[in-house]
């Protein structure tokens, strides 16, 4: 069955062409910072707001980073957990992932099992996603223990990202790293993105509109940025990504 948020990010591509989700990492900015970039950002247009880091610990910074989320902005909070200390019961919604590329079988279903109870519990709702690391990886590759798949090989991340989608993952997320040095390249989202039919999502070292553009043109459907929100003119950059992916599809 459809979940609400899922059914919003799903209406909301149909009809923009392209979405934009705002990454906050907890473990980068106090509870109030929070809620201004959120604020800021939604404000800018972006579409949700993902809450999470690759090493982040304090569970209880957590909980007070999602209720200032929350208590600035309507649009939907989504959990982007790294292990089972990443799941707070004051959000939305998770991305329910598995690291499809991992060689450790914690994060292909040791981490799920244990956190499908509390995402009950909380209810929460569940976002079932493949996540993808591709090219550098950066911190999530080396703590996912992932088998990073080069930029070079298209073909290779079209090969996890089929996989998800058979194994019934409604979301297939290309991780680039957060800060990597180049984004997701435009060859390995086509690729990517001409064999699948659920939504793509394409995140790390996406820094300007240009950028952007170019994974949307390619074939992204949603567009993450984490690292670009904490820069000085955060605002400004985030408007001009944002309507410049609105202008390629429609
Ligand atoms: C990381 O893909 C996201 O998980 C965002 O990356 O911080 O480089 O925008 P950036």
């Amino acid at each position: 069955m459809l979940g609400p948020i899922e059914k919003y990010l799903l209406e909301k591509i149909k009809a923009d062409g392209s979405i934009h989700i705002t990454l906050i990492d907890p473990e980068k900015v106090t509870a109030p910072q929070a809620g201004k970039i959120a604020e800021n950002s939604k404000n800018s247009g972006t579409a949700a707001i993902m809450i999470g880091g690759s090493t982040f610990a304090s569970q209880t910074h957590l909980d007070d980073v999602v209720k200032s989320i929350k208590s600035s902005v309507k649009i939907p909070t989504i959990l982007f957990p790294n292990n089972v200390t990443g799941i707070s019961s004051y959000a939305d919604a998770i991305w329910f992932m598995s690291l499809l590329n991992s060689v450790d079988p914690y994060f292909l279903m040791g981490a799920q099992i244990l956190g499908a109870p509390l995402v009950k519990k909380y209810g929460l709702e569940p976002l079932s996603m493949g996540y993808v690391i591709v090219g550098d990886g950066g911190t999530a590759g080396i703590v996912g223990k992932a088998i990073s798949v080069p930029y070079n090989k298209p073909e290779l991340a079209a090969a996890h990202a089929l996989a998800g989608q058979y194994l019934g993952m409604r979301f297939i997320y290309l991780e680039g790293g957060s800060g990597a040095a180049h984004p997701v390249p435009p060859e390995m989202i086509h690729g990517v993105k001409h064999l699948l039919e659920v939504p793509l999502i394409v995140g790390g070292g996406i820094r300007t509109k240009e950028q952007a553009m170019a994974a949307v043109s390619a074939g992204a459907d949603i567009i993450v940025t984490g690292n670009v929100t904490e820069s000085c003119d955060a605002k400004q950059r985030i408007s001009e990504i944002i309507s410049a992916i609105k202008n390629v599809k429609s």
